[in-house]
């Protein structure tokens, strides 16, 4: 079957295409966008206009791709607009699970309960909105609340929505895709996507050493390449914040205290890069920032999730990075 795991294709997002060792990223199936709102827009079945108060965002504050999206509603001032439920960290085999009380079965603090439609499980609204689907139950997904689909499982779309459809809303113009970089974020974004983002996941899950090798090699030399930037500009792309920062960020965070771990991306820590440590701990220390970010779901999910991987799921004594710190403390 290729260099990976069986099974853990749904885990990092790719598909076997073939007999050889070639993927594609499985694509989410729910694409439809987010317009601000204009005098004359119709909507359809894949546009709909940004409003207050009818979407709503179901996320992990394990998941890379959900911090995102968190980030934004965050800094684009989003919270009272757009509402949100955070799903329990650990996966199951019936997949993402709200929180619900049952006897003999620990919470983990910050889990949800679903609001909309008390649901046990995320599958159950992707079959709300889509009785027949036989795809990946994945988190980020935004629901529409007046479609009563979800509109969009795609954090990539999501950001690109937040960013703007909503400013006239807000008042929040903040732009972290400003035309002028355009080309520039969606060339770096590739990069730290393909490299950092799923390479980490490509350590960790190959089976193969050549593949191992490949994607380590790949993914510091990224690393590397991060760091450089940051030897000369504050940010990736120069003195302003941008998506690039926003896609590199939740990758760090989980970094050190998972991934060079649990994916055997031990060649360095971020903390061994003086640019990317000191990084690391401004865009962790931006006001709000630490309500987006929750170590204990982020560790109970990786170290519990993944038997395939780690079937004992033990969780490590090592550190709890607290990047309000000049260096690392233990837990
Ligand atoms: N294309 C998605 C990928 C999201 C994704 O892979 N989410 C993972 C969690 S980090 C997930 O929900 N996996 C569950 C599954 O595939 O069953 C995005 O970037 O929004």
């Amino acid at each position: 079957m290729g260099i990976l795991a069986e099974g853990v294709w749904q885990e990092i997002g790719f598909e076997p295409i073939s007999d050889q060792d070639d993927f594609v990223r499985s694509a989410s199936q729910f694409r439809g966008t987010i317009v601000a709102p204009q005098p004359d827009i119709t909507e359809t079945d894949d546009i709909s206009v940004a409003e207050a108060g009818r979407y709503h965002l179901y996320v992990s504050l394990a998941c890379p791709w959900c911090h995102r999206t968190l980030i934004y509603r965050h800094l684009k001032k989003l919270e009272k607009i757009i509402s949100v439920t955070i799903v329990e960290p650990v996966i199951n085999q019936s997949g993402w699970e709200f929180q619900r009380m049952r006897p003999n079965r620990q919470h983990t603090h910050g889990a949800q309960a679903d609001p909309l439609f008390s649901d046990d499980f995320l599958y159950q609204i992707y079959q709300r909105a889509q009785p027949q689907y036989t795809g990946r139950v994945t988190v980020p997904a935004l629901w529409d609340k007046q479609k009563r689909i979800i509109l969009n499982n795609e954090s990539s779309d999501i950001i690109r929505f937040f960013n703007q459809a909503f400013d006239s809303i807000t008042g929040n113009n903040i732009d972290f895709a400003p035309q002028s970089l355009l080309s520039d974020i969606d060339n770096l974004n590739q990069i730290i996507l393909e490299k950092i983002n799923h390479g980490v996941y490509l350590c960790g899950f190959a089976t193969a050493q050549e593949a191992y090798d490949l994607a380590a090699k790949e993914l510091f030399e990224a690393l590397d390449e991060m760091e450089e930037r940051l030897e000369k500009n504050r940010y990736l792309l120069g003195e302003q914040l941008t998506e690039s920062d926003w896609y590199l960020f939740p990758t760090l965070l989980r970094f050190d205290c998972v991934y060079y771990s649990l994916f055997k991306t031990n060649l360095r820590r971020i903390e061994d890069y003086p640019h990317l440590s000191h990084y690391i701990r401004e865009l962790y220390q931006i006001k709000g920032m630490q309500e987006t970010i929750n170590f204990q779901h982020i560790i109970r999910h990786y170290y519990m999730s993944l038997p395939q991987l780690h079937p004992s799921r033990i969780q490590p004594i090592g550190f709890v990075p607290d990047y309000n710190q000049t260096h690392y403390r233990g837990r």
